[in-house]
């Protein structure tokens, strides 16, 4: 069947008609990808007395869908290869029906077979796909195997190198989605850009009716819109709404039914406008501060993947007592639970995707990569009122040979798929005169949002007092976000002088973020702060076998949940902006 792609998602997979696929999962556990070769997803059938087969899912390991595979087994813990998933499932053919299978997410590579065939591929660890099964399944007993693959690829995004556990397998839900012929694919409700009380959107059906009388009912405010697709399957949505608008002090969502003649969906939608005015962030035309916390997909408490929406309740709850309104999700896009809850708590929320640091901007198919992974991002999650921010990279360096052009593009792009929320991409790139931080880098020109990760206190020394630190802007009619910034501290450690980066002691820790607190009243422009890192979280580049032990130990939080001192230092900060 040759090399096929998946899908680009539908949109809103929990409101569709859906067969979950978790659960447990038979399991080849091939660290050097043999089974490529022998072909393990034709499972053959021994013929004759002599017929043997050196592999077998049967009398194998089960592992968790969803879950990654590192932590389910001692073996697996370093694994960055390959895993056989097999999933066996009934199905019946229904006559007009389309069946479709939905992954929340696979990590790195997927590929996928039903019944002995491969039915597709889709390269990216963070972002949903499907592919239509429709003509493949079978009535009755069907075999759906995945091979999920880690490996690090120097032309993958993110790179061979990043600051974070390399999580694999099927990390996210899987689902049979079972639609009409017709469906709604898409659709995008939200208001215009700079309007409180205007809705402006679309909605997308594919199948073989594209003409078809569209409605949008939100009941709480009698709304019963009427438009009609064109012969694109593409109708265009406009109305005038007046709303409670959703805001972290009231995170008002309003159930939304999207309806054409074949398809309904119903959602959850709030309504809010965000925008820059100079150097301000505006939420609902009002100047907001971003009180933010960078956060890593990764369970508190348990040392593995996050996959749930406990997981993801766990996760906000702590940013919620620290006393943000705003989640930086880094560095790739999470699971849509953590979107989702985020929006419900009144938590807004930063979107982005891994273009990180080292990217082979300019290898052929990188660029190709990168988009397809932000129409994934947006395309999931363009109707999150609680998502504000789009952020396209982080820590990308000029020097890289084309990372401006890209970057540039990606950009464009972003706007061009949704011109309503506000678009960042990270540097770390500023310069450092004495005491002055210069961002320099032109890249700013082109997004809404200046954001810098400043290390300021642990990789770059103090150049002078922090109250005396001078910044100079690439561009001053900007908001200024400082992105990340901390140092890192063993929970609890007593050992050694606590002036001392070397001590790893929260006293250090603690030290910075008074310093950076001091310092933040000087930073012009400035609209929002995300401390590096809500809690420690592991990483195989952090090498330091007393303190570290392959945990980067930034958290303010330990990795069993404990508030170290910087925590607090941060919780009376936001408490003081009001
Ligand atoms: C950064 C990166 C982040 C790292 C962090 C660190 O600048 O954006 O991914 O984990 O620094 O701890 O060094």
């Amino acid at each position: 069947m040759g090399n096929l792609f998946a899908q680009t998602a539908m949109a809103n997979v929990a409101a569709r008609h859906t067969t979950s696929l978790n659960g447990k999962w038979q399991a080849i556990i091939d660290p050097t990808d043999v089974g490529t070769w022998r072909q393990v997803w034709k499972e053959p059938i021994a013929q004759k007395k002599t017929d043997f087969f050196e592999y077998s899912f049967e009398g194998g390991p089960m592992l968790n869908v969803p879950g990654d595979f590192n932590t389910q087994m001692p073996e697996l813990t370093y694994l960055e290869g390959t895993v056989w998933y097999k999933k066996a499932f009934q199905s019946t053919k229904n006559t007009g029906k389309r069946l479709f299978l939905h992954f929340g997410a696979v990590n790195y590579m997927a590929t996928v077979y039903l019944n002995g065939n491969k039915i597709g591929s889709h390269e990216g660890g963070f972002t949903p796909f499907q592919i239509e099964i429709t003509d493949f399944v079978k009535q009755g007993d069907n075999a759906l195997v995945v091979k999920a693959n880690n490996q690090r690829l120097k032309d993958g995004i993110p790179g061979q190198g990043y600051d974070w556990f390399n999580y694999g397998g099927i990390t996210r839900d899987v689902n049979l989605i079972q639609t009409n012929d017709t469906y709604i694919d898409d659709y995008c409700i939200q208001l215009k850009k700079h309007s409180k009380n205007e809705v402006a959107g679309w909605v997308k059906v594919i199948g073989s009716n594209l003409n078809q009388n569209v409605r949008i009912i939100i009941p709480e405010m009698n709304i019963n819109y009427k438009t009609k697709t064109k012969s694109n399957g593409l109708a265009e949505v406009t109305f005038k709404a007046s709303c409670k608008l959703w805001s972290p002090e009231n995170p008002t969502l309003y159930k939304v039914i999207i309806q054409s003649e074949t398809d309904t969906v119903s959602d959850e939608i709030g309504f809010r406008s965000i925008e820059t005015n100079g150097s301000k962030i505006l939420l609902n035309g009002k100047p907001i501060f971003f009180k933010g916390v960078n956060i890593h997909e990764e369970a508190a408490l348990k040392a593995a993947k996050a996959t749930s929406e406990a997981d993801a309740l766990t996760l906000l709850t702590q940013a919620k007592e620290l006393g943000c309104n705003l989640v930086r999700l880094a560095h790739y896009p999470h699971n849509e639970y953590m979107v989702k809850l985020a929006e419900k708590m009144g938590i807004m929320v930063w979107d982005e995707i891994p273009v990180y640091q080292n990217i082979e901007f300019s290898t052929p198919g990188v660029t190709q990569k990168m988009s397809l992974m932000l129409r994934e991002m947006i395309k999931r999650d363009r109707n999150r009122c609680g998502v504000v921010i789009w952020s396209i990279a982080n820590e990308t360096y000029t020097t890289t040979p084309g990372r401006d052009k890209a970057l540039i593009d990606l950009s464009k792009e972003c706007r061009q798929l949704d011109s309503t929320r506000l678009i960042t991409t990270v540097t770390c790139n500023q310069g450092y005169d004495k005491n002055t931080v210069n961002v320099w880098d032109p890249i700013f020109n082109y997004v809404d949002i200046i954001s810098v990760n400043e290390y300021i206190g642990w990789y770059v020394p103090w150049q002078g007092k922090p109250e005396d630190t001078k910044w100079k802007l690439v561009n001053n009619d900007k908001p200024v976000i400082l992105s990340e910034f901390g140092g890192e501290a063993l929970y609890g450690n007593k050992v050694g002088p606590t002036d001392e980066a070397n001590s790893w002691s929260e006293e250090y820790q603690e030290q910075i973020y008074k310093d950076q607190t001091e310092m933040f009243q000087h930073v012009p422009n400035l609209a929002g702060l995300c401390p590096w890192i809500l809690a420690d979280f592991r990483s195989l580049s952090r090498l330091q076998p007393v303190y570290q032990k392959g945990w980067n130990r930034k958290g303010l939080l330990s990795d069993k949940g404990e508030k170290k001192k910087a925590w607090y230092v941060m919780k009376k900060y936001y408490e003081s902006i009001k």
